[in-house]
């Protein structure tokens, strides 16, 4: 590389000043000819530090005038962040509650061409590679997304999503609302089920989550060899504790049966699943033989003991500590480390409620819902109990196919029923009180039929100590003809009820894309999303006077910054066969000032929000000139924010 191939630093975009006056020239010129309001918002983003988004933070909640209704207004906020999975979409959504109106789609185990994850270096580490540099894996199966908590209720620091395909934990940061981890669990599939720990089972002062615990519902050989594939006594499944803060996985539990879906309690004590298979079936007839599956608890402070005790044993390469949670190694409850409680056939669904006192363990087979209490579990633990069907306190007729519950916080759950296409509103207590034997206790209070299919269900705040019984969302499986046809793949509906009254009432519903799966709805001052990163949070943050490129043998480093509207350098050229990376820092500071950067014909396309480094590979073989441009609008003179790569034969 020849010094003449070194691009300086455009004079133009070292000098705000000038930029600024050129954006204000622009703007006066086009709008003389009556382009005054394209040009509105690149005019703002250039001189006011606030952009439109400032005066509307400031409106007042909808919740006030037009709750009722669940409408929100032109220019109005909504009052919660639905955060919601996004299936094998790999994905996870943000909806505005009541409104349902989609406001981010955070790419997680999916590559997007919007922002570039899965393209650039900092999300590929992110998401681990193969030998050649590329994603290890381009697909996944988010399911349940849950926040952390800080004295039992969401700090907004963190939200975790599980990959049921490729068994990985991703964890997302609340500031800018990016995925920033992942980790591998090993020895598991089916890596479905997750909750964050609420409080430390043993030190009370910590009270916020530091662990984050995996169920897995396939059930394979341990260690998984092809050869155990026909000896039933070699499958199992494991519960998986990870780090909330380091992402590490700290431990497993082996189990009988499958661990479906997770809930943790709120003083930090126990983690709790519900089981499917306790038969250990491979075939779905087997699956069902049972009368009776569990669900089943975990004694977080004894499996700690244990694995500090050195009472593991490890499983094939991994070097993650494995204890023993099986019926057979778990004989006497007050060593136990795991408890099974009996619940109906196929059970589907685990919640707890916001006193903390119940579990709701969904019969999914049957139409009743189990209603397993805190302390008797703990009682359990102790060896108070003669039986674990003791910890029951209730077992009401709910209706067919229950799934998820949800919690109003006033002793009232809310239980999708996928079979009648409803969600059934019961009082705990009047369950309690009927189970005793007063016949009289009036259970179920309400029906609301919703269209169609309910999976999940959830309420506001309502997986914590402050769920505000306003509004269950109805997560449907199937939309039938609720929406204009777009082909073979319907759109999915949410539905939102009001359920601040007696009578559940149906505010709208609302599409989602394929395929949502649990969310949750977190009021709006829980999150304090930043909306410029910090520049010197990236290592490789290219400063001003640090522009231009460097070549070490066939691998090109093309240092890059961006000020609305030019890159610099706007050109640069390299030779066919080189390695080029592009590292550009978007040196505006401005809010909502992005800027994209493709490259013609190089699969190469990504944003660097303002302050913001990221840095793309990618090989160059075709000799030529390309153009890379802004892919993301941001000004008057978005269409001319272009330069050119040059590739020499
Ligand atoms: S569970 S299959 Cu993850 Cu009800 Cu959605
Ligand atoms: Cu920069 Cu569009
Ligand atoms: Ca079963």
């Amino acid at each position: 590389m020849t010094k003449s191939d070194q691009t300086e630093v455009d004079a133009s975009v070292a000098d705000t000043g000038r930029r600024k006056f050129l954006n204000t020239a622009t703007v006066a010129g086009l709008a003389g000819a009556g382009l005054s309001i394209g040009l509105a918002g690149c005019n703002k983003a250039a001189e006011a530090p606030a952009t439109a988004a400032k005066p509307a933070a400031a409106a007042a909640p909808v919740a006030s005038a037009g709750h009722a209704k669940g409408e929100v207004a032109p220019g109005q906020l909504d009052d919660y962040y639905t955060i919601s999975s996004g299936g094998h979409s790999g994905e996870v959504r943000i909806y505005g509650a009541p409104s349902g109106r989609t406001l981010k789609r955070i790419p997680v185990f999916n590559p997007d061409p919007l922002s570039g994850w899965g393209m650039t270096n900092e999300s590929k580490a992110i998401l681990g590679t193969r030998p050649d540099g590329s994603p290890k894996y381009t697909t996944g199966d988010t399911h349940h997304v849950h926040g952390s908590y800080a004295d039992g209720t969401y700090d907004g620091k963190y939200f975790w999503t599980n990959d049921k395909l490729n068994n990985r934990l991703a964890r997302i940061r609340g500031d800018y609302l990016e995925c920033d981890k992942i980790t591998d669990i090993p020895n598991v599939q089916g890596f479905h089920g997750m909750f964050p720990d609420k409080r430390d089972p043993v030190d009370a002062a910590i009270n916020h989550t530091t662990r984050v615990f995996c169920g897995s519902e396939f059930h394979v050989p341990q260690p998984n060899k092809p050869n155990d594939w026909k000896n039933p006594k070699a499958y199992a499944t494991l519960m998986t504790c990870v780090d909330a803060e380091t992402m590490a996985v700290r431990w497993q539990v082996r189990l009988d049966g499958n661990m479906d879906l997770c809930a943790t309690s709120y003083d930090g004590k126990l983690a709790a699943c519900n089981s499917y298979n306790t038969e250990n079936g491979l075939v779905l007839n087997d699956m069902m033989s049972s009368e009776r599956d569990a669900c089943v608890f975990f004694n977080i402070e004894r499996i700690e003991a244990a694995v500090k005790a050195g009472k593991v044993f490890y499983i094939g390469d991994s070097k993650v500590p494995v204890v023993d949670g099986t019926k057979a190694g778990n004989a006497d409850p007050k060593t136990a480390l795991i408890c099974y409680v009996p619940v109906p056939k196929n059970p589907h669904g685990v919640n707890i409620t916001p006193d903390g006192k119940y579990y709701a363990c969904s019969g999914k087979l049957s139409p009743t819902a189990t209603v397993i209490q805190h302390d008797l579990v703990l009682k359990w633990f102790n060896g108070e109990l003669k039986t674990e069907r003791e910890t029951v306190v209730a077992e009401p007729e709910i209706g067919l196919g229950p799934l998820h519950t949800g919690f109003d916080g006033r002793g009232n759950a809310y239980t999708t029923l996928f079979l009648d296409s409803q969600i059934v509103k019961w009082n705990i207590d009047a369950a309690i009180a009927h189970f005793k034997g007063d016949k009289n206790a009036k259970v179920v209070l309400d029906r609301i039929d919703v269209h169609y299919q309910p999976g999940h269900g959830y309420t506001s705040m309502g997986e914590t100590k402050e769920a505000d019984g306003k509004y269950f969302n109805s997560g449907n499986k199937f939309s039938k003809d609720r929406f204009l046809p777009v082909g073979p793949v319907h759109v999915e509906t949410e539905q939102l009820i009001d359920i601040s009254g007696d009578k559940m009432v149906l505010l709208h519903d609302h599409t989602a894309y394929p395929e949502p799966h649990d969310a949750i709805i977190v009021r709006r001052d829980r999150l304090k999303p930043k909306q410029v990163y910090t520049m010197s949070d990236s290592p490789i943050a290219v400063q001003s006077d640090k522009v231009g490129v460097t070549r070490n043998g066939k691998k090109v480093t093309v240092r890059m910054v961006s000020i609305a509207p030019v890159f610099s350098p706007i050109e640069f050229v390299v030779k066919k066969g080189d390695e080029v990376t592009v590292i550009l820092t978007n040196h505006d500071t401005v809010e909502d000032l992005h800027h994209g950067f493709g490259i013609e014909n190089h699969n190469v396309c990504m944003i660097v929000g303002p302050q913001e480094t990221k840095s793309i590979t990618f090989n160059v073989d075709r000799p030529g000139v390309f153009w890379f441009y802004c892919t993301h609008f941001c000004h008057a003179l978005h269409l001319e924010m272009r330069g050119r790569m040059i590739v020499e034969a």
